[in-house]
């Protein structure tokens, strides 16, 4: 059948017009974070997430919904992965619920950039998609080793008596120092060392004074072991309905937050020289004692990662280790 001409002309104003709405569709993102509002973390976000509003206006926006009190801190992998929320500021040791893998990202010693060079990056998305249902969109923290910070001294690497507050991340490495071990929030730390219920908890170098810890820490111990993954993941269908536009105007944003981890080996220098100050005490081994305490901790968690999940564990660790 041969269309008239006015029905060409009224069909191609049509195909304008959808893709005219098609374009001027704003999309709106709501995105938790499972670490404190006040802390570091949020304080790093809440910048990107203005200049993402005001240059995304038309295109996409984000609403921060808030922090724990929103959604707790070990239920935000199971929001994003449901849809409840689109996206979230998590860090993997609080979803290992949806899959054990996602511990996993705090054994990387490359820099995100090179992850996104290397096929590390490809590879955690294949898993976050088909396991987490979702995507993995870029790391915003790098260069933050944990640390074992605790009230009674120990002079050398045995945690043999004391009781220490964890998450996954910890888990396997504390044991293997013969540590008794208690998972809880970052909200419950300052609680649990009040009541004495610990000695002591993991955490970065960076950031124990936005809830006060310092308060109730008397030792550091160094050196300090992985690097603390906090990173933005979303909901995978969210993520595939998003228009190519949006999609583009996502990742260049997201690039950028990348861009700016820099900031964070000037803030780890800044917190150890401020913990001195507040009076926190830097346990040290001699060297071949603390390159056996950081090979330990590496040692520990791989086993552990290629227990729980032996093809992914051995298909990350060449593309997360240094060449
Ligand atoms: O709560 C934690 O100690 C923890 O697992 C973590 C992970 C990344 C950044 C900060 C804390």
């Amino acid at each position: 059948m041969r269309l008239t001409t006015i029905r060409k002309a009224a069909l191609a104003v049509l195909a304008m017009g959808l893709a005219a709405g098609a374009a001027a569709q704003e999309a709106t993102l709501r995105l938790v974070s499972a670490f404190a509002e006040n802390g570091i973390y949020v304080q790093r976000l809440q910048p990107w997430i203005n200049k993402f509003n005001a240059e995304g206006k038309g295109v996409l926006q984000i609403n921060f919904i808030g922090g724990p009190k929103a959604i707790p801190t070990f239920e935000v992998g199971n929001a994003v992965k449901t849809g409840v929320v689109d996206m979230a500021m998590s860090t993997g040791a609080f979803y290992t619920n949806v899959m054990p893998e996602s511990d996993f990202l705090k054994l990387t010693q490359i820099p995100v950039a090179e992850q996104r060079k290397n096929g590390a990056f490809d590879a955690i998305n294949k898993v976050w998609n088909e396991k987490g249902n979702m995507q993995y969109l870029a790391r915003m923290v790098e260069n933050q080793p944990f640390h074992i910070y605790t009230n009674k001294k120990i002079d050398k690497p045995d945690l043999t008596g004391l009781k220490i507050r964890i998450t996954p991340v910890y888990r396997d490495f504390f044991q293997s120092l013969n540590a008794n071990v208690i998972t809880t929030p970052p909200g419950e730390v300052y609680t649990a060392l009040e009541r004495g219920v610990v000695d002591g908890y993991g955490w970065p170098i960076g950031g124990i004074f936005d809830l006060n810890w310092q308060e109730k820490t008397k030792y550091r111990v160094d050196p300090g072991f992985y690097d603390a993954e906090v990173s933005i993941i979303m909901n995978l269908p969210a993520y595939n309905k998003l228009s190519q536009a949006q999609r583009a105007y996502l990742q260049k944003q997201l690039l950028a937050l990348e861009a700016e981890n820099g900031f964070w080996t000037k803030y780890a220098a800044d917190e150890t020289a401020r913990q001195e100050k507040a009076g926190i005490q830097a346990i040290k081994f001699d060297a071949a004692t603390s390159k056996a305490f950081v090979d330990k901790a590496y040692e520990v968690a791989w086993a552990s990662a290629a227990k729980q999940s032996p093809e992914v564990a051995a298909r990350f660790k060449p593309l997360f280790s240094p060449k």
